[in-house]
């Protein structure tokens, strides 16, 4: 098979796990990474073993050998390097959320449709075995009709006010914070696996810690607040608490609670849907069990294993039984799911049903949109706009 090049633009965390993935396909060229100089972009090339570096991501769209770009840098410069590679013709792989705010997210969504090339959106929690499970089970009716989807996405790397990160800025991190950085994954979730749609929202969003100690330099997510580093206090309006209540286009009711600040969650995404004759629950920090919850009979727990999986979600688990995957093995579904569509030139009729696209990450903001709108109108239900409709 031919070999792909791919380069990545952004110094963040996720950097190294898209190179991670990327690696572990074998058959994609890692050819350089862009930065917002040549020497940190050089730097950062010696740290994750790659061998090219580019002084901007401008240079890594001239290269040739480059048909892939990943962008995997803060928010408020999603749309620029994500237009700039559409314009190119290269295939793009963003993080999510896919851009600052709604109006740019549209412009990349519509951008994206017109190029002809692949677009995806890491929401990577898609990626889980078990995930694709449940959608397969729910698809195929075993939940009866769906009554109540609900769950969190809490995390505890801001509880410090000596902790900082690029996402509490509106400038940087876009009109909203926790619910753009983690709300937008659940939400993804929650209608990827339901196949159902939120059609209307009521927010409660709160700032729990209004004033932090910023430090010089903005530290990475999760990274522990040094206690040396000089410092200043600054006043912050970002949300990094909200309960939100939700309607479902199927009838459902739902809530979820989003939080950055809550001492203990590290990474506690959990999902649970409700039907007339099952439950099902799932949980990211144990992500190779799904509980199937029942009325009238005892509840069972599926342990993820290929051979009892829906044929569905079996592609997505590589281990036998008892020999857990975890969040890298998502992760790299998604990229396997991406450089698929990619090798099909990104048709969207060849589009792996699992993989998140730029349409999904215009969905994603227009329901977090419809969340900031609920709040500003103090907690009224604001319908989510359907531009399909
Ligand atoms: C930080 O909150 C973060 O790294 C998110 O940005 C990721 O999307 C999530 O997967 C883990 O937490």
């Amino acid at each position: 098979m031919k070999r792909l090049g791919m380069g990545l633009v952004g110094p963040g965390f996720i950097a190294a796990h898209h190179l991670d993935a990327v690696r572990r396909l074998g058959d994609v060229d890692i050819v350089g990474i862009a930065g917002s100089s040549l020497e940190s972009a050089q730097a950062r090339a010696r740290d994750l073993g790659v061998e090219r570096a580019y002084a901007n991501y401008r240079e890594l769209l001239a290269d040739p050998a480059v048909q892939v770009i990943h962008n995997t840098t803060p928010n408020h410069l999603h749309r620029e390097i994500s237009l700039a590679a559409l314009q190119a013709g290269k295939h793009v792989i963003s993080d999510k959320p896919l851009a600052s705010n709604l109006e740019e997210s549209r412009e990349l969504h519509e951008a994206a449709r017109k190029a002809g090339v692949a677009h995806v959106v890491t929401f990577n929690y898609r990626g889980y075995p078990l995930i694709q499970q449940a959608r397969a089970m729910i698809a195929k009716g075993k939940l009866g009709a769906q009554v109540f989807v609900h769950g969190c996405y809490l995390q505890d790397w801001l509880t410090d006010e000596r902790a900082y990160s690029w996402r509490l800025d509106p400038k940087r991190g876009g009109a909203s914070s926790a619910l753009g950085d983690i709300g937008s994954h659940w939400c993804d979730l929650a209608e990827h696996v339901t196949g159902a749609r939120i059609v209307a929202v009521l927010a409660d969003l709160h700032t729990a810690v209004p004033v932090r100690e910023v430090p010089a330099a903005s530290p990475k997510a999760f990274a522990k607040a040094s206690k040396s580093a000089p410092r200043k206090k600054i006043k912050i309006a970002s949300e990094d608490l909200a309960s939100v209540l939700l309607r479902f286009d199927n009838g459902a009711r739902g809530c979820v609670t989003i939080g950055q600040v809550l001492p203990g969650h590290k990474n506690d995404l959990r999902l649970e849907v409700s039907g007339r004759e099952a439950s099902l629950a799932w949980r990211q920090e144990q992500p190779n069990d799904l509980w199937i919850g029942h009325h009238a009979q005892p509840n069972t727990v599926l342990t993820r294993d290929p051979a009892l999986l829906d044929p569905a979600a079996r592609g997505y688990a590589h281990l036998p039984a008892g020999h857990p995957e975890a969040w890298p093995d998502a992760f790299r579904n998604l990229i396997a799911d991406a450089y698929a569509w990619i090798r099909q030139g990104g048709a969207p009729a060849k589009k792996p049903a699992a993989l998140p696209t730029f349409a999904d990450g215009y969905r994603n903001s227009l329901l977090v949109d419809a969340m900031l709108r609920s709040h500003a109108a103090g907690g009224a239900w604001q319908d989510v706009e359907d531009p399909s409709a």
